[in-house]
C-alpha cells in the first residue's frame, strides 16, 4: 500500500466555531475540503507517530465516507493505532469517555449535533484532545491558519475498512480496531448512579418513562443502559435507531424539535419523567409529567441534589456555567459555599476547570449538562442523574423543581432565536450595540435601570488566555439580564441569540408562563437592539 501526496490548494472558510468546523455536506463533499481540514488538523499536532486517535460520528449522511478518508489519511501520516466505533459511530460524549478510558492521543468527531443530516443538510468535524474535550482555541486557531496555507495532504491509497465488524484489522503499518463503545459508557455509568435504585423505579407499576432518542446517536446506548441493564419496559425508548437523516427531523431536544415527545408528556396521564437527547448524544432535555425543566434550572436542580448521587456524594468542587446561562445555579453554589465560575459559550471553556479540578459538574442554557466524569456535555448522563435523583426522593419532577424555586428562587429565562438572518444586517446589530455599550450603562428603560452593560471578555484562570467579543449583555439593577450573541453553529446566513432573564422570589408568580412574565423585557430585548431594523423580523423563530 502507497502513500500519495496529493497536491492541494487552500480553503479560507475552515475557521472552527462554537464546536468545530460546520457546513453543509455539499460543502465537505468538495473535493479535498476534508482532506485539507484533516491534514491540517495532523500538521498542527506534535508527535503523532506511532499514537492512537480515536475516531467516530453521529452516524449522519457522510458519516462513514468521511470516516474512511480520515482513517487512510491517519495512516499516512503515522498513527501506531485508531479506534473507530462500531458501524462508524460514537455518540459525543461516548467519544470523550474512550479517548479518556483507554489514554488515546486525541480523537475526531464527526458530527453537526442537534443541526438536521441529509444530503441538503449539514455535517461537521472536530478534533478533541487527550483530555477527551474539544481542542482550545489555541489548537483550533492553529489548525485554522494552517488550513489557510496548505499544499499537500497524505493519504494511504487502499482499500476502505470494514467498519461493522468488531475486532482488529491492519491498514498500512496502522492498527484498526473497531470497538463497541456501547458497553464502556455504559459500564462508566454503573459506576456513576445507583442502578439498583433506579431499575426498582423503572420496573415499578407506579412509574414510567419515555426517552427520545430522536433518530440519533443516543438510541444504542439508552436501549443498552435504560432498557437492558435497567429494566425498563421495551418501548420507553422512542426512535432509538440511528438514521443518517434523524428521518428527516430536526435533532434538537427542545419543546419544538421534540413535539412528539411534548405531546406524550403534556397531559394529566402522561408518563411520570422524559427525556430527549440531540443528534450526537450530548445535549438533553428533561420533562416531567405536564412539566418542562429550563436546561439552566436543570443544572441547578442537579447540582442542589448531588449529595444524594453515590458518583457525587463526596461533594462539588466547584461548578461553572456559560456566560448566557440563568444565574439558578450561582444561588445553589452561594448557598453550598463553593464556586460558580462563568464562561463563554462552547464545551471547551470548561475542559481547563475540569481538568485542574476546580469544578465538578458544569452546563449550558442549550440543553448541556455534563461533570468531571467525561469532557464533553452528555445527554445520557443527565438524564440518568435525574432518574437516580427520582428513584431516592421518590417525589414528581414537578415537584422537586418547585421545591427547588421555593428554596433558592426562581431564575425565569427564556432564549429567542432569530434564524438565517443575512450575515450583514446580524453583524450590524452586533456592531451597533458593541458601540453603544458605555451609552446603555446608566439608562432607564420603565422599571429596568442599565447597571452594567459590555461585551463579555473572559480570561481562562487555568492558562490565562483571553476570549473576547463573546456577547452583549445587559445587567439590570434588579438583577435581570438581556444577552445578545451571533450562533458559532450555523451553517446558512447568521442566527441571532436573545437571552432574557429575570429573578423572581415570589411564589405566587413561580407557576406563570414565562413569556408573560418576561413580556416586558422581551419587548426591551427586541427594541433596544433594534432587531426588526436590522434583521427585518420581528418575532424569532424558535423559543426556548
Ligand atoms: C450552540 C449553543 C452552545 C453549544 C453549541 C454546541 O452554539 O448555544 O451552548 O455549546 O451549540 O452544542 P451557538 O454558537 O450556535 O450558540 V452541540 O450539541 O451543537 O455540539
Ligand atoms: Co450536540
Amino acid at each position: 500500500m502507497k502513500i500519495q501526496t496529493v497536491e492541494t490548494t487552500p480553503f479560507d472558510d475552515q475557521r472552527p466555531g462554537t464546536s468545530g468546523l460546520r457546513k453543509k455536506v455539499k460543502v465537505f463533499q468538495t473535493p479535498h475540503y476534508l482532506a485539507n481540514f484533516v491534514q491540517s488538523i495532523f500538521n498542527v499536532l506534535a508527535d503523532i507517530e506511532g499514537q492512537t486517535l480515536v475516531v467516530g460520528g453521529d452516524g449522519r449522511y457522510f458519516n462513514r465516507e468521511a470516516l474512511q478518508i480520515i482513517v487512510k489519511m491517519a495512516a499516512a501520516n503515522g498513527f501506531g493505532n485508531v479506534m473507530v466505533g462500531l458501524g462508524g459511530i460514537l455518540s459525543t460524549p461516548a467519544a470523550s469517555c474512550i479517548i479518556r478510558k483507554y489514554e488515546t492521543y486525541g480523537g475526531i468527531i464527526l458530527s453537526a449535533s442537534h443541526n438536521p443530516g441529509g444530503p441538503e443538510a449539514d455535517f461537521g468535524i472536530k478534533y478533541n484532545t487527550a483530555n477527551g474535550g474539544p481542542a482550545p482555541e489555541k489548537i483550533t486557531e492553529a489548525i485554522f491558519s494552517n488550513s489557510r496555507k496548505i499544499t499537500q495532504y497524505r493519504i494511504l491509497d487502499s482499500a476502505d475498512i470494514d467498519l461493522d465488524t468488531l475486532g482488529e484489522q491492519r491498514l498500512g503499518n496502522m492498527r484498526v480496531e473497531i470497538i463497541d463503545s456501547v458497553s464502556d459508557y455504559a459500564d462508566m455509568m454503573e459506576q456513576l448512579f445507583d442502578f439498583d435504585a433506579m431499575c426498582s423505579l423503572l420496573t415499578s407499576n407506579s412509574f414510567s418513562m419515555r426517552f427520545d432518542a430522536m433518530n440519533a446517536v443516543t438510541g444504542p446506548y439508552a436501549l443498552e443502559i435504560l432498557e437492558n441493564r435497567l429494566g425498563a419496559p421495551s418501548g420507553t425508548v422512542l426512535r432509538g435507531e440511528p438514521l443518517a437523516d434523524f428521518g428527516g427531523a430536526h435533532p434538537d431536544p427542545n419543546l419544538v424539535h421534540a413535539k412528539e415527545l411534548v405531546a406524550v408528556m403534556m397531559g394529566a396521564d402522561g408518563p411520570d419523567f422524559g427525556a430527549a437527547s440531540d443528534g450526537d448524544g450530548d445535549r438533553n432535555m428533561i420533562l416531567g409529567r405536564d412539566f418542562y425543566v429550563t436546561p439552566s434550572d436543570s443544572l441547578a436542580v442537579l447540582a442542589a441534589n448531588a449529595s444524594l448521587v453515590s458518583g457525587y456524594q463526596q461533594g462539588l468542587a466547584g461548578v461553572a456555567r456559560s456566560m448566557p446561562t440563568s444565574q439558578a445555579i450561582d444561588r445553589v453554589a452561594a448557598a453550598k459555599g463553593i464556586e460558580c465560575y462563568e464562561t463563554p459559550t462552547g464545551w471547551k471553556f470548561f475542559g481547563n476547570l475540569l481538568d485542574a479540578g476546580k469544578i465538578t459538574l458544569c452546563g449550558e442554557e442549550s440543553f448541556g449538562t455534563g461533570s468531571n466524569h467525561v469532557r464533553e456535555k452528555d445527554g445520557l448522563w443527565a438524564v440518568l442523574f435525574w432518574l437516580n435523583i427520582l428513584a431516592v426522593r421518590k417525589q414528581s419532577v414537578a415537584d422537586i423543581v418547585n421545591d427547588h424555586w421555593k428554596q433558592y428562587g426562581r431564575d425565569v429565562y427564556t432564549r429567542h432565536d432569530y434564524e438565517a438572518i443575512a450575515t450583514e444586517g446580524a453583524n450590524a446589530l452586533m456592531d451597533q450595540l458593541r458601540a453603544r455599550t458605555s451609552e446603555l450603562t446608566d439608562q432607564r428603560f420603565g422599571d429596568y435601570i442599565v447597571a452594567h452593560c459590555d461585551d463579555f471578555s473572559y480570561t481562562d484562570s487555568i492558562d490565562n488566555s483571553v476570549s473576547s467579543k463573546q456577547g452583549i449583555r445587559l445587567l439590570f439593577k434588579n438583577g435581570a439580564r438581556i444577552v445578545y450573541r451571533l450562533s458559532g453553529t450555523g451553517t446558512e446566513g447568521a442566527t441571532l441569540r436573545v437571552y432574557i432573564e429575570q429573578p423572581e422570589n415570589d411564589p405566587a408568580k413561580f407557576a406563570q408562563d414565562p413569556q408573560q412574565s418576561l413580556a416586558e423585557l422581551i419587548g426591551l430585548s427586541a427594541s433596544i437592539a433594534k432587531i426588526k431594523d436590522y434583521t427585518g423580523r420581528s418575532r424569532p423563530d424558535v423559543i426556548t
